[in-house]
């Protein structure tokens, strides 16, 4: 109960430093997505405070009833509904029994509070049983999920909405604003997947048996054996319903939290206008279907233009991997006296699985809207490659950037910095590229044995940092993979996608610097590279990993430091694990 005994004076402290961190909000909003008043962000800024007891609870999502962790008794749990400029405070308790914990706001800047993104091992020591841990930060977009072992699949996640100020106006006008958060979902515990995934010779999950839209999906119980575990009755399992207006237009946030698959979602016979992606305005463009990888979130419009005598399907398919899944489901209802009648037609079944070139072509088609572009420096300082391979390391499967495969340090890598920890990772700049004159991407490295390691990039505070993604050969002949990559503590410029080998000699007249989206999440396709720029200008310690849950534990992530001494006082909640030092308390 150590934490937990500071949770009140930190609140105490948060609250009152609020003032201060709406300043940190005026300056952020110069890259922000959608706010430039600041004098209307100060007038309006609220102080939000949400408590949060995280505990396991038996659950039946897709009918069938699983262990999972919930916020306050739930899964997805709370939605954060604030105002761009608002303070949020979370008090996060852990009455997880036997577990740590650790919650990542996904999105979310923190500029100036590098110590509340919460990434374990890389910003804070976990949250313990029985502590407590007051997150505090002001919000820019749309996800929160658990950063600790492999707390995500098991439903530790939601959605973060977050409003523009009063009196700004959007390039885009709608009637209504729902939020779907798309899922997979497996029947087995994610200690299982872990256990698996760490074995040698390894042990694989295989395909999760559900996808979830909002937390909500339907599993075939007949599939399940014994008949107490799985209820096709049971109303947490009843089918996600949009209920719509005719000739009214909806704005869906529609983001995605799963732990291993890429989703295509559509709404059976309604286009979709796509307007913002990762808290950015997009140029928009119109589709039938919406390649969405896990850690991005999306803003689309659909209006109810269609036959009102009948009800719609909302379906999201597994696309990237082979899938074993059935579509996930929910229900566009136009008949309100019966919201739940299923569509006459047969569930959409998505584009084909393989199609990379349709999925590259709308990564491509993504830009920023013409009213909101942030152009990016015309030239980098740096160029980092990272070469994505899939290695053995004695035995053990793993992933591996430029042949390392990252492995948390026992203290967190903010706290070491600030306070001058020695022996706590390698201290040798991380490897800045591969031989890719050479490196055939195409088939498995004679000897793919990589190593575990724990060094970071370090960047000078302020400079430009362009960063390529190279996708290559798993360790089956001609197979790769898909990988959404994910930056905390920045939105990156997206250049270009390409596939193949990228050349930096060639490859880099082809990166857009007229008009790139900014983001937080990037897909790299099978085979193919993506070319990202930022600025590294958030004083802290970030990880930047692929948001596939299993990939991200099987080592697949680098860590990035700019700008340490520039980092405030680090609070003592994060600290106490590893060589963590607690300062001498009176
Ligand atoms: C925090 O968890 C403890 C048990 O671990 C419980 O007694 C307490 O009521 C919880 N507090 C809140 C605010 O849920
Ligand atoms: C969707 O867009 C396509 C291409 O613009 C168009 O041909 C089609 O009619 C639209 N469908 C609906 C239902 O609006
Ligand atoms: C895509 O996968 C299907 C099987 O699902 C296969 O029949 C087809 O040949 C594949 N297409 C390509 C381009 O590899
Ligand atoms: C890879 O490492 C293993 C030990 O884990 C070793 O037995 C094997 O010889 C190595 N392979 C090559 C090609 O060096
Ligand atoms: C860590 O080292 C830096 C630079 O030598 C120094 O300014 C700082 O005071 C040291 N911090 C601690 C906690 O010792
Ligand atoms: C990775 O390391 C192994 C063993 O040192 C080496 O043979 C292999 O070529 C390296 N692969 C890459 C991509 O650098
Ligand atoms: C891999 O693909 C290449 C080119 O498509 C082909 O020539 C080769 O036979 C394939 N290898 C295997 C093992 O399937
Ligand atoms: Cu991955």
């Amino acid at each position: 109960m150590r934490r937990g005994s500071e949770s009140t004076m930190l609140l105490s402290s948060s609250l009152r430093g609020a003032q201060q961190v709406v300043l940190l909000f005026a300056a952020m909003s110069l890259l922000g997505c959608c706010g430039s008043n600041g004098g209307l962000l100060m007038a309006n800024a609220k102080v939000i405070e949400y408590r949060w007891d995280v505990s396991h609870q038996f659950k039946s999502p897709d009918c069938f009833r699983k262990l999972a962790i919930t916020i306050n008794g739930e899964t997805p749990g709370p939605t954060i509904d604030a105002q761009q400029g608002d303070t949020v405070v979370v008090v996060v308790n852990n009455s997880l029994l036997t577990e740590n914990a650790a919650i990542h706001w996904h999105g979310i800047r923190q500029i100036g509070t590098p110590w509340s993104d919460g990434t374990e091992g890389v910003t804070q020591c976990p949250i313990m049983p029985g502590d407590s841990f007051v997150y505090r930060f002001v919000p820019g977009t749309y996800l929160y999920h658990a950063h600790y072992g492999m707390q995500m699949s098991a439903g530790l996640y939601g959605v973060i909405r977050v409003a523009v100020p009063d009196g700004t106006v959007e390039p885009f006008a709608y009637d209504f604003d729902h939020s779907l958060l798309l899922n997979d979902w497996w029947h087995q515990s994610t200690y299982e997947q872990a256990a698996g995934l760490s074995a040698v010779p390894f042990v694989w999950i295989e395909e999760p048996q559900s996808l979830l839209i909002n937390g909500r999906g339907q599993f075939n119980c007949a599939l399940a054996g014994t008949t107490d575990v799985c209820d096709t009755t049971a109303p947490e399992c009843s089918p996600y319903v949009l209920s719509v207006v005719p000739g009214k237009t909806y704005r869906l946030r529609i983001a995605s939290l799963t732990a291993l698959s890429a989703l295509n979602f559509e709404v059976e016979g309604h286009n979709m206008t796509v307007v913002e992606a990762d808290g950015h305005y997009v140029k928009p463009f119109v589709v039938k279907n919406l390649n969405i990888y896990s850690g991005e979130t999306y803003s689309v419009l659909i209006t109810a233009d269609q036959d009102p005598s009948r009800n719609y399907w909302l379906a999201a398919n597994v696309i990237a991997r082979q899938p074993r899944t059935p579509a996930g489901t929910g229900i566009l209802n136009y008949l309100h006296d019966s919201p739940e009648e299923k569509p006459p037609a047969a569930t959409p079944a998505g584009p084909m699985w393989n199609d990379t070139e349709y999925r590259l072509a709308q990564s491509t088609a993504l830009r920023a809207h013409p009213d909101h572009i942030l152009p990016p420096p015309a030239t980098a300082d740096r160029m980092i490659l990272l070469l994505n391979t899939q290695n053995l390391i004695d035995g053990h499967t793993r992933w591996a950037l430029n042949n390392v495969s990252f492995n948390f340090p026992h203290t967190p890598y903010l706290i070491a910095m600030k306070q001058n920890l020695s022996d706590v990772f390698d201290e040798r700049p991380a490897p800045e590229t591969y031989d890719y004159k050479h490196y055939d991407i195409y088939n498995p490295s004679s000897n793919p044995n990589a190593t575990v390691g724990t060094s970071i990039y370090r960047f000078e505070f302020d400079s430009t940092v362009d960063v390529v993604l190279q996708s290559a050969n798993i360790l089956k002949p001609n197979k790769s993979e898909t990988h959404p990559w994910h930056m905390h503590g920045h939105d990156f410029w997206v250049l270009a996608h390409g596939m193949g080998r990228f050349d930096p000699d060639v490859d880099t007249a082809r990166f857009n610097l007229v008009d790139p989206i900014l983001k937080n999440t990037v897909d790299l396709q099978p085979f193919g590279w993506t070319a990202i720029r930022f600025k590294a200008d958030n004083p802290g310690v970030w990880a930047f990993h692929c948001h596939v849950e299993s990939h991200f534990f099987m080592g697949m992530g680098v860590v990035f430091e700019e700008g340490i001494d520039r980092v405030g006082e680090l609070p003592e909640s994060i600290m106490g694990c590893g060589k963590s030092k607690l300062p001498n308390r009176s």
